[in-house]
């Protein structure tokens, strides 16, 4: 390489650490790599798994990025979304449950890269805020802030990585009559802890992950009853008496839910579990994801080259099955695309094979076994494309599939249940306290001896 290439990546969450990580690994092979600058606009990586107190606006004016709460567990298990060159077993010495807290999981993403030197390439509290793309210099031009001291810096980048997430701008629905309502109104973005709403009539709008984990929360925690109105489908989960799901809530008269089937209900506290919006304010519409939360968002190549200029790359920007494999396995992708290993398609192909991809997906059932299974076949075919270590990703498919089926069967319980590792063969070790009993989060208390005499419950 006669001068350097120089790479921006935007966001070090799970998909940016996983680009760093990818790099890593190929300088370790001896390969030169490019000049990488990442930009984080938190004070530490981890993205959404680096937990905030705030709401709204940080201290220094920027929204705050993390939708996580404090009582958040993973709501999959972790053999799902292992590293195949980083296990839980080496980052625990141990085996963990399936489905740790947040800190837990934050403590072993950040693991994996503690022993090589790849932070001194993030610039945190720096914000991205504008990426343009000159077409005669072939360059793009990144401004960025750093936000302490309000310096702007401009300077110029052959590639450009989007990894900045799209779980952070929440979308909020209107609904007739909520400005009468005088309860307490957030949305999942802003939602930090389910105790306040102990002796409460709680409404969570929404039937996704939010809707289902939230919900479960405020009943954990004591709320009186608890209401998931669904819009399309209930979630249809077994669920506890308390806990009811009702057709869609249509207006509001004061502190009264009216809902689609003509019944009404006094409601405390409304969630508003209705998901995200694409939003990159840092790039121009023509380099900007855009449409709804789909497994195979519009205009990217293999899910990750933005096809308008094939310089500018997107890593997570697909709804989740697959986590933190799957993000390596895409940073894994367009790193060697970055370093020529791999050749970029030309148009036509690129267009053959997205609309292969989008049809295919079109075609797909939406039932969880098939989506996951699509899922897997997209992170398949990067994997072979691909140094990135193999792993068994149907076994993977199959652990999806069978919580999904455990979640079926106790929607309160499924978190004590123990699966295989994929990466190593290690048999989950029950966590010390039921879910549902746990009220302390914490890594010191998750690895604490506890009461180690409980049985393994599945596996
Ligand atoms: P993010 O984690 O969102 O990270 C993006 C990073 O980009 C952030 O650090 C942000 O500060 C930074 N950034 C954004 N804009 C800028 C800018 N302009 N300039 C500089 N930096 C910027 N996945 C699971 O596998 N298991 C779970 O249990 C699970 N639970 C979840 C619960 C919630 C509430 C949410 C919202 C998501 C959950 N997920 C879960 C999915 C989650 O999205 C992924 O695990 C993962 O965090 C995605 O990583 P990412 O790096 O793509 O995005
Ligand atoms: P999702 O998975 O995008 O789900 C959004 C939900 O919101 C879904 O049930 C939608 O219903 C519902 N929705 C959207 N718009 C409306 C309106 N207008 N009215 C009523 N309901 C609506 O978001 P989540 O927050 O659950 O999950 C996102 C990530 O966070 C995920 O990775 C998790 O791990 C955590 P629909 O089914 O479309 O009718």
């Amino acid at each position: 390489m006669s001068e350097k290439k120089r790479v921006a990546i935007i966001g070090s969450g799970p998909s940016g650490m996983a680009q760093l990580r990818a790099f890593e690994s190929a300088e370790r092979q001896g390969v030169d790599i490019p000049e990488l600058v990442c930009f984080e606009k938190q004070s530490d990586w981890g993205g959404q798994w680096n937990y905030s107190w705030r709401t709204g606006l940080d201290e220094y004016g920027e929204p705050v990025h993390s939708s996580m709460y404090r009582n958040l567990w993973s709501n999959g298990p972790k053999e799902g979304l292992e590293f195949a060159d980083y296990s839980f077993d080496e980052h625990f010495g141990r085996p963990i449950s399936s489905y740790p807290p947040r800190e837990v999981l934050w403590d072993y993403i950040a693991g994996r890269l503690k022993h090589s030197d790849v932070r001194k390439y993030v610039r945190f509290t720096t914000v991205v805020r504008l990426v343009t793309f000159d077409e005669s210099t072939q360059l793009f031009t990144v401004t960025s802030e750093h936000l302490p001291s309000g310096e702007t810096t401009t300077e110029t980048f052959d590639h450009v990585v989007v990894a900045s997430g799209h779980f952070s701008f929440p979308f909020t629905p209107e609904v007739p009559g909520i400005e009468t309502f005088t309860g307490f109104i957030t949305h999942a973005h802003d939602f930090r802890g389910a105790e306040s709403l102990a002796d409460k009539d709680v409404l969570v709008v929404g039937s996704s992950y939010s809707a289902e984990d939230i919900g479960s929360q405020a009943y954990k925690m004591g709320a009186r009853s608890v209401t998931a109105s669904y819009r399309t489908a209930p979630m249809g989960y077994a669920w506890p008496d308390g806990f009811e799901e009702r057709h869609s809530v249509e207006r509001f008269e004061g502190n009264t839910a009216f809902f689609r089937d003509g019944t009404s209900k006094h409601i405390d506290a409304l969630i508003f579990c209705t998901g995200y919006v694409h939003k990159y304010p840092f790039l121009p519409k023509d380099l900007a994801v855009s449409g709804p939360n789909t497994l195979y968002p519009e205009h990217l190549y293999r899910g990750v080259v933005w096809d308008g200029n094939p310089a500018l790359f997107y890593v997570g920007a697909q709804d989740q099955w697959f986590t933190f494999n799957m993000f390596d396995t895409q940073a894994w992708y367009v790193r060697d695309l970055i370093l020529g290993r791999s050749q970029m398609p030309d148009a036509e192909e690129r267009a053959a094979s997205m609309a292969q991809w989008q049809s295919r997906y079109a075609a797909t059932p939406t039932n969880s076994a098939d989506q996951i299974r699509y899922q897997a076949d997209y992170v398949r075919d990067l994997m072979d494309a691909t140094d990135y270590p193999e792993f068994d990703i149907d076994e993977v498919s199959d652990t999806f599939i069978r919580w999904s089926k455990d979640k079926r069967e106790n929607i309160l319980g499924y978190r004590d249940i123990c699966y295989r590792s994929v990466m190593t063969g290690t048999i989950a070790a029950p966590h010390h306290t039921p879910w549902l009993e746990e009220l302390d989060d914490s890594l010191e208390r998750y690895l604490s001896p506890g009461n180690p005499s409980r049985e393994p419950a599945g596996t």
